[in-house]
């Protein structure tokens, strides 16, 4: 857009305009003049902030939840969601997601519990953040849960959950739900019987799979979750391959999911990677289109969010907005899961990258950032 005179900035806030963009608007009509700064920014402006939720926090108020109810009573599922507070006022349907396009969640099932069977027509994964013993159920495949693990629960899948074992299961949901409400494109359907019956092997498709790069034969024919769990120990053995070589200076050594049949992403909505940073280790600043929900898996240490310090430590969630930049600092050998929509920004050829070149590569900081219960 070329600079605009002061001739015409000064006519475009004169009563003959400013009356007119009233009047238009009480026959739901929009001037476009006033929305262009907002909708058509020269760079991604993203609604959502960055923001960072305690591992204290949530371990509280899920506490409080499981006083309060089971999942069976509680609406199917004890989870506890990532409002963006950028986002908190100003989505116009009353609830808030954690970036524009990823909703993450705490879900908690305690020994005993049943989460009954649905299946929708967003894309779920999960990932462990503790306890062992529960099952997840998907498409009649009981796949059992222990730390560490990564799940996915592809769109209209039926899936439920039951807890088998001794101690409280804490993990973490994300799905593409704010995405496909944004769209028009939400089904849901509970399943008619509670909890689905098993009516194939337990943990069939991780047998399957065990020997990583090798597939059963016929599985190049696509299917949305030839790989149902990919187990905490494989992920660990692809990170300590890369730890043979130097590290990527934007993200040490991190690997993504993907789905054996196709090479893309494990859940065609959502790409999800494990990051694991040294101690010490202090990784150059980068932004880019897509936007990141994290949970430190193990570990602690802080990232610098668009010039911000966010400390952070096991437990912890934390977002990256689109085009923030950011670089992260060990303090103790970490391993941060995170979730993003670099697949949905593929798909509509949005995604672009750029890495900090000055004071080489680290940002200026200029603030620190307070959590809540810390
Ligand atoms: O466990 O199936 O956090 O369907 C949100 C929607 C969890 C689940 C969530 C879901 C689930």
């Amino acid at each position: 857009m070329s600079e605009v005179s002061q001739e015409i900035k000064e006519f475009m806030k004169s009563s003959i305009v400013t009356d007119y963009t009233k009047d238009i608007q009480q026959y739901n009509l929009g001037p476009l003049w006033e929305a262009i700064p907002e909708i058509m920014n020269k760079t991604p402006k993203p609604q959502a902030e960055a923001y960072l939720w305690s591992d204290e926090l949530i371990k509280k108020k899920m506490a409080e939840a499981a006083e309060i109810f089971t999942p069976e009573r509680g609406g199917e599922r004890r989870a506890i969601y990532f409002q963006n507070p950028g986002l908190t006022y100003r989505q116009p349907w009353g609830w808030a997601s954690t970036t524009q396009t990823i909703y993450a969640a705490v879900q908690m099932l305690l020994p005993g519990e049943k989460a009954p069977s649905h299946r929708h027509s967003q894309n779920a994964l999960r990932f462990i953040s503790e306890g062992s013993g529960a099952y997840t159920i998907v498409q009649g495949q009981r796949i059992f849960m222990e730390e560490g693990d990564f799940l996915i629960t592809p769109k209209n899948l039926w899936h439920g959950h039951e807890h088998l074992g001794t101690e409280p299961m804490i993990w973490m949901d994300a799905l593409d739900i704010p995405t496909v409400y944004s769209i028009g494109g939400t089904f849901f359907e509970p399943y008619e019987d509670g909890l689905q019956q098993p009516n194939i092997p337990d943990n069939f498709t991780e047998k399957r799979y065990r020997g990583g790069m090798v597939r059963p034969l016929g599985d190049d024919k696509y299917t949305v979750a030839p790989l149902a769990n990919y187990k905490w120990n494989r992920t660990i053995e692809g990170i300590n391959g890369l730890m043979e070589f130097d590290p990527d200076p934007h993200h040490a050594f991190t690997v993504e999911y993907i789905n054996p049949s196709t090479g893309k992403s494990a859940n065609p909505t959502l790409g999800t990677r494990m990051q694991h940073l040294p101690r010490g280790f202090h990784t150059k600043a980068l932004r880019h289109t897509h936007s990141t929900v994290y949970q430190v898996h193990r570990g602690s240490g802080h990232s610098v969010i668009n010039g911000i310090h966010f400390d952070w430590k096991k437990g912890d969630y934390f977002v990256i907005p689109n085009w923030a930049w950011y670089e992260h600092v060990a303090s103790e050998d970490s391993y941060l899961f995170s979730v993003n929509d670099l697949p949905i920004m593929d798909r509509f050829d949005l995604e672009q990258e750029q890495f900090l070149e000055e004071n080489n590569g680290h940002q200026k900081v200029t603030g620190e950032f307070k959590a809540a219960f810390r």
